[in-house]
């Protein structure tokens, strides 16, 4: 299957929900080339820039290649035995309340469904939760409050068929890129109409028609305006609505509800309720501003009311949409592999659905009651209760809220498990037992995306080493457990088909997510499986749900609920007067642990920083380029200040991507306090209370190296680029000796030293030579570092001719920091193109230099930088003179 010149494979990309096929093609030396696969219904050929770099990200540095146990490399036989004979000696000890598994959304459905068959049937405890509990718990609840059932009603097609799109808390142009596109596209075409509704502007309001700027958690007040405005201007739809119970009570906590909680004016908030009315096809896209947080459930309840109260739901263009953020975080919810949940859509606390699922696997035991959410299972292994925890595809000592508690809790567990492709990561530093998993284009299985659509991702490289698939790994677990039957699995497809087989007893009961049809699928057929949407069973074949106004609820219908707009957990006070959003940046995928591999997608934003409003910085005296130290009652952080208007006064935002790996005190979740949605258990992600202040270190520093650096600084940052590694440094205690610190920071003891100090400023400037050629260079001043970055990361492995002066030779362009990470075009090369070609479009920034011309992620910045060219700042400071 591997080598060179072998035929493309089809499989689905590893990132986000939208779930886009690709085309591999192995180059034969352990590589991969990647194109988006036409034929795929989520993408149909378009890929973004993280799709895009797959191929950057599959070497073997950094790969777990052994299993380990405390630190010594083992096989899999010392491992497993361990594994299992400690999960087996804590259940007899101390009951099956003493294990649990924290998974990931990441892990595909066969890896899923072994995962949540061995607790919840064999170990018999229902504590498995997973990364999902920090991501679409509330979406969840909703559903089910609303349907009856998790389920998603509309499909990608009605983006394109809608009139009006309206984003609640998604930043979709960065974190679902493909359906942003598509999303453009038809507005070219039909004049779909935009409105983004976030408390700071993102990539994503770039095209907007409209952005309602909320204050951060008042969501609620906002669509229980716009149901109060559909009654009031008799949009509500009295045919669909005799399908609907609870319109009364919901419409009487709209009328009690102030949408002047949103920060809002009365104008905006009417002109946008008066575009949802009168535009018949409307689809509400909603993702993490929505459900991470205090009132998450609320606010998907919110959305859902006005959906169901107007009949806009499962017909073509028009629903609710919740876009799912990890490229299996739906299947997890089909295989039950929440710790309230059972399998295939069943509930655990439903008896006949216990012991028809029972009966099913032939399970010993079983639990009846719901198992320790996300944040209660870490407490639980940090205060004893848990005598062991295996965590699987997902990396909680950095995303999981108060992560230095759960940092301290897993490293104070009895036995903790973790499966990961890297032992580099926050949380595997802390396992007493590391097992190597086989990673993305290693081995086989399904994803479900956003919008039901079952997609094969397939193998086309040998996994490294010892490495082994999920699947298999807790299957052979499962049987030195003792349940050598029950866990028999040779191959995905037999897992498929079971699953698929449970998900009829689900039908049988009348639940929505039956893909019974695909039961006795073969071995070949299994391979060969094309992308398709569920529903599959006798009588469904995918397509949307609830147009004929039929709901999962006992009685058929479907509910509204009454919902009151509640503030985020803490408010701001005197000590801590800032709100802390964090998010996504486009290039990156949470801890990093792959695309940071990639120096294209490093070089879209290398560093990780904080957005704060300019009258904020000020206040605190803070200058562009400065840093900001931000501290909770769990945490610290210091962040590079970026000082914008994007951001409210009060508010600030901060990505979620870097560790202890590649930037310690970035590693943002130490701050966000564990306050959780009391319906669904989600964690408020985004917005917690922070106190900020100016951070002045003696020395600042940036540092480019051919070779990994171990940087000491009290501050860093390190990413890849082409020729190595840069960083960013800072320090308190004053740098006397930088060619001693230069020569510690890259290991780098015997290397020829060119030098320039300046002792009166504070300043030095040196290169490390070997053979002529630049090995490293390290730049330092008591003030942020001014040289040309995205320049000098181009140097180590270069001549070393005039790298001191920080800048390129004036015959030489400097590119700037990466815009178009498709074909490597930095901002000073766009800014200087449109300054000098006259460009006045995205499209003519693609004719000339290609930016943005391929997979279109990077089109929102490009529009940024057209916003900003000079000869129109130049009429805008004419006109107000
Ligand atoms: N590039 C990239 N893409 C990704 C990922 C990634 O790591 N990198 N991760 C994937 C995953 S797992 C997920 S879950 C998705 C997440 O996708 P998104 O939810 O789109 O991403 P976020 O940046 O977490 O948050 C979205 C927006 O919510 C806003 N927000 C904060 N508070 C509020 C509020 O009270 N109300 C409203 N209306 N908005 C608010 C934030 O300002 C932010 O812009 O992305 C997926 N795609
Ligand atoms: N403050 C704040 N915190 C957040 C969020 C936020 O918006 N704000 N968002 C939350 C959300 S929505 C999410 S989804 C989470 C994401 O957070 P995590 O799930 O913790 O992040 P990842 O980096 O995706 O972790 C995946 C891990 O699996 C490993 N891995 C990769 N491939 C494989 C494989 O095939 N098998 C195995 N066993 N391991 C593999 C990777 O190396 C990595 O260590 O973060 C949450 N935390
Ligand atoms: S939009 Fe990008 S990250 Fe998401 S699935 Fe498609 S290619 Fe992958
Ligand atoms: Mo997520």
């Amino acid at each position: 299957m591997t080598g060179a010149g072998c035929k493309e494979t089809r499989s689905t990309c590893p990132y986000c929900g939208t779930g886009c096929g690709v085309l591999l093609r192995p180059d034969g030396m352990g590589g991969l080339a990647v194109r988006g696969d036409p034929n795929h219904p989520a993408n149909r050929g378009r890929l973004c820039s993280k799709g895009l770099a797959l191929g950057e990200t599959l070497g073997l540095e950094g790969r777990l290649l052994a299993p380990q146990v405390n630190g010594c490399e083992t096989d899999w036989d010392i491992a497993l035995d361990l594994v299992a004979s400690r999960f087996r000696q804590a259940v007899d000890r101390h009951g099956p309340g003493s294990v649990g598994f924290y998974l990931s959304g990441q892990m595909l459905t066969e890896d899923y469904y072994v995962a949540n068959k061995l607790m919840k049937g064999f170990l018999g405890s229902a504590n498995i939760d997973t990364n999902s509990r920090l991501c679409m718990a509330s979406t969840v609840a909703g559903h089910k409050r609303a349907f009856g059932t998790d389920t998603v009603p509309g499909t990608y097609e009605d983006l394109e068929e809608a009139d009006l799109i309206v984003l609640v808390g998604s930043n979709l142009a960065w974190c679902h890129p493909v359906l942003h596109q598509r999303i453009l596209a038809t507005r070219e075409s039909r004049g779909t109409k935009l409105v983004v509704i976030d408390p700071r502007r993102t990539a994503s309001c770039d095209q907007a028609d409209m952005h309602l700027k909320l204050r951060a958690g008042s969501d609620v007040a906002l669509f229980n305006r716009l149901l109060v405005d559909l009654y009031e201007g008799g949009a509500l739809d009295a045919d669909y609505l005799s399908n609907v119970n609870g319109l009364g009570e919901a419409l009487e906590a709209a009328f009690a509800s102030d949408a002047a909680v949103t920060g809002l004016s009365d104008s905006e908030i009417t002109a946008f309720c008066s575009l949802w009315m009168r535009t018949e096809k409307v689809v509400t896209i909603f993702s993490q501003g929505v459900n991470q947080s205090t009132s998450g459930t609320d606010k998907v309840n919110a959305i859902l009311n006005c959906h169901l109260a107007t009949g806009r739901i499962g017909k073509p263009g028009c629903g609710p949409f919740s876009v799912t953020g990890q490229p299996n975080a739906m299947g997890g919810r089909e295989v039950g592999g929440l710790a309230n949940m059972l399998a295939c859509h069943m509930d655990l606390e439903n008896k006949s659905h216990r012991t028809a699922v029972q009966e099913f696997w032939g399970a010993p035991a079983m639990p009846d009651r719901a198992g320790l959410k996300a944040v209660d299972l870490f407490r639980a292994a940090g205060d004893g209760r848990l005598k062991a925890l295996w965590i699987i595809h997902t990396n909680p000592a950095v995303s999981m809220p108060e992560a230095d508690a759960v940092s301290a809790a897993i490293k104070a567990c009895d036995f903790t498990v973790v499966s990961d492709i890297t032992a580099a990561t926050d949380t595997a530093r802390l396992a007493d037992v590391l097992l190597p998993a086989a990673a993305w284009a290693e081995k086989d299985g399904t994803v479900t995306n956003s919008d039901r659509t079952i997609s094969r991702q397939r193998a086309v490289l040998p996994p490294p080493g010892q490495a082994r698939a999920d699947w298999d790994i807790l299957a052979d677990a499962g049987r030195r457990m003792g349940w050598g039957e029950a866990f028999g699995y040779q191959a995905p497809a037999e897992i498929f088909r079971e699953h698929a087989a449970l998900s009829g007893l689900s039908g049988s009961f009348g639940l929505d997510f039956d893909i019974s049809g695909l039961a006795a699928i073969s071995g070949q057929d299994y391979d060969d499986l094309p992308p398709q949407r569920w529903p599959v069973s006798r009588s469904r074949l995918g397509g949307r749900f609830f147009a004929d106004g039929q709901f999962f609820h006992p009685d058929g219908k479907a509910r509204m609920l009454p919902v009151r707009c509640c503030p985020p957990a803490a408010a701001q006070g005197r000590r801590y007067p800032f709100r802390l959003n964090t998010g996504r940046i486009r290039d990156q995928w949470h801890t990093m642990t792959r695309t940071a591999l990639a120096p294209r997608l490093s070089g879209h934003l290398a560093e990780p920083f904080a957005d704060i409003h300019p009258q904020d910085a000020r206040t605190l005296g803070v200058k562009p380029a400065g840093l900001l130290r931000l501290s909770s009652p769990h945490g610290q952080a210091i962040l590079r200040a970026r000082i914008t208007a994007d951001v409210q006064p009060g508010d600030l935002f901060v990505p979620i991507h870097w560790t202890g790996e590649t930037a310690p005190s970035a590693r943002i979740d130490r701050l966000v306090a564990a306050a959780v949605d009391p319906v669904s258990g989600q964690p408020e992600s985004k917005a917690t209370v922070v106190a900020a202040e100016r951070w002045q270190p003696a020395w600042y520093g940036f540092a480019v190296s051919s070779l990994p650096m171990t940087p000491l600084a009290d501050y860093w940052a390190m990413a890849r680029t082409k020729t190595g590694y840069r960083a960013e440094l800072a320090g308190l205690a004053s740098l006397a000796e930088p060619e001693a610190a230069a020569r510690d920071l890259f290991a780098l003891p015997e290397a020829e030293v060119q030098i320039m100090t300046d002792r009166c400023k504070g300043i030095a400037r040196l290169a490390l030579i070997q053979d002529g050629k630049v090995m490293a260079a390290l730049f330092t001043a008591p003030e942020p570092v001014a040289v040309s970055r995205d320049y000098l990361a181009g140097l180590p492995g270069i001549g070393a001719a005039g790298v001191l002066t920080g800048r390129p030779a004036a015959d030489q362009p400097d590119p700037g920091p990466v815009v178009c990470a498709c074909f490597s075009v930095g901002a000073k090369t766009i800014l200087h193109a449109i300054e000098n070609g006259g460009l006045m479009s995205v499209s003519d920034v693609g004719a000339a230099l290609q930016a943005g011309t391929n997979c279109g992620s990077c089109r929102p910045d490009i529009a940024d930088l057209l916003a900003r060219r000079p000869f129109r700042q130049a009429a805008e400071k004419d006109g107000s003179e």
